[in-house]
């Protein structure tokens, strides 16, 4: 296990362009300081907001060595709390969702309200005062429907997020949306190669057979990288969407943490289909046209999204350990689309169900080579792995800035 010294001499060796060495992708020490500086620090996706449409809904998410709870108030407001007993520190929702009108702990039936207020302990004696035994809070952001949490004390900008975010989604209508299928599964890879994997389609032709149908794995025409990327048929694409009302155009921040872009689909398909039509009959929010595309929403360190006229899909990805990942994927449609009459489960779900195994797969075996002594961190396409670029120069940036050096001892 390196040590916080060896992991900086690591970061700061990093060869720019190529691939990271093994150890950061795969040593613990490594692997809990992603954790300690960027999992414990930075905004967390934890569910689309229609999962926790009522007071009372709730849904639990662990991040490293914290699991957290996220919940609906009787006052609409959502709130986070960690999902730890003040009493004698049991985990209160096993479940990793549901619908309770209060928290009642497992082990001694210590009780919460949905603001975190302990209501009830049996036989803690005169002297016991609940006001001091409240859940522990998390921040806690509703982006116009898809929540984030975080664990820091004090939790970075979000004001330039939310307001993009408010805008781009506002015609997905998240806020009229159910879920309609998800999905958890566990890759046996770092999360730093299953979001390297996502942001490139280097891969795709060779992985991807369903995804392809609708999907170009043509750079260009994802505008992956940046508006300058973008060629005449992105651009027209914008144009359309954008005299429609319809936010399109790339846009992202700084230091390239998140990005939202509206692109087309091959050939004016509707959906991530095998027929490239709708998979939904009754289309979710106010896209005008079926052919809008997918709305790409991507946020490091842990979630991608794409929000299609008639349906949406939101992924949440989470650190296991240093060689497993957890990927939770949910499938969103109008909240009065019924299963049989307006969509089919299968038709709905059955390219991205496939898409994420070949991933899973991809991940799996980039894992197993780099576990090999023979590893040598290779180059990325710069034509091709832009985005990869872009995720390992934010990823080392955030670490390298925090994993300062102690400074040398005045003299
Ligand atoms: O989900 C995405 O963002 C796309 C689909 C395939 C790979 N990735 C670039
Ligand atoms: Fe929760 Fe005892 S640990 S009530
Ligand atoms: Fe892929």
């Amino acid at each position: 296990m390196l040590s916080q010294s060896e992991i900086q001499q690591q970061l700061n060796h990093q060869r720019p362009g190529f691939a990271l060495t093994r150890e950061l992708y795969c040593d613990p020490g490594v692997w809990q300081a992603d954790l300690d500086q960027i999992f414990y620090r930075e905004w967390l996706f934890a569910a689309p907001s229609c999962e926790l449409s009522r007071p009372g809904a709730y849904v639990t998410l662990q991040v490293g060595a914290c699991p957290v709870v996220v919940i609906r108030g009787k006052d609409m407001r959502l709130r986070a709390f960690h999902n730890v007993c003040r009493h004698r520190g049991q985990r209160l929702c096993p479940k990793a969702s549901g619908s309770t009108p209060n928290l009642v702990c497992p082990y001694h039936q210590w009780t919460y309200d949905l603001e975190g207020r302990l209501i009830y302990a049996r036989d803690m004696g005169e002297d016991f005062n609940p006001a001091d035994y409240g859940l522990k809070k998390v921040h806690c952001a509703d982006l116009g429907g898809v929540v984030y949490i975080c664990l820091a004390d004090v939790p970075p900008p979000l004001a330039d997020l939310a307001r993009t975010a408010a805008s781009y989604l506002a015609a997905s209508g998240l806020q009229d949306a159910k879920i309609a299928f998800q999905s958890t599964i566990v890759e046996k890879g770092n999360w730093k190669l299953v979001i390297e994997n996502n942001r490139e389609c280097y891969h795709c032709g060779g992985a991807h057979p369903s995804l392809c149908r609708t999907y170009s794995d043509n750079p260009d025409m994802t505008s992956m990288e940046g508006p300058d990327s973008a060629n005449s048929e992105i651009l027209a694409h914008w144009q359309r969407c954008e005299a429609a009302g319809l936010p399109s155009r790339f846009i992202r921040s700084e230091d390239y943490q998140w990005r939202l872009a509206r692109i087309p689909l091959m050939n004016h398909a509707e959906s991530f289909t095998m027929s490239t039509r709708a998979a939904v009959a009754k289309p979710m929010g106010t896209i005008p046209f079926r052919d809008a595309g997918s709305l790409l929403m991507y946020h490091y360190p842990n979630s991608w999204n794409h929000f299609l006229p008639d349906h949406a899909i939101t992924f949440r990805v989470l650190p296991l350990s240093p060689t497993e990942t957890e990927v939770t994927t949910s499938w969103l449609v109008h909240k009065d689309a019924v299963e049989g009459v307006d969509y089919d489960l299968k038709t709905l779900t059955e390219v991205w169900l496939a898409t994420n195994d070949e991933d899973r797969r991809v991940v799996e075996e980039n894992q197993k080579g780099i576990l090999s002594p023979a590893y040598e961190p290779g180059p990325y396409s710069v034509r091709q792995e832009e985005g990869v670029i872009q995720f390992i120069d934010w990823y080392l940036g955030v670490m390298r800035g925090r994993l300062i050096p102690a400074p040398a001892l005045a003299a």
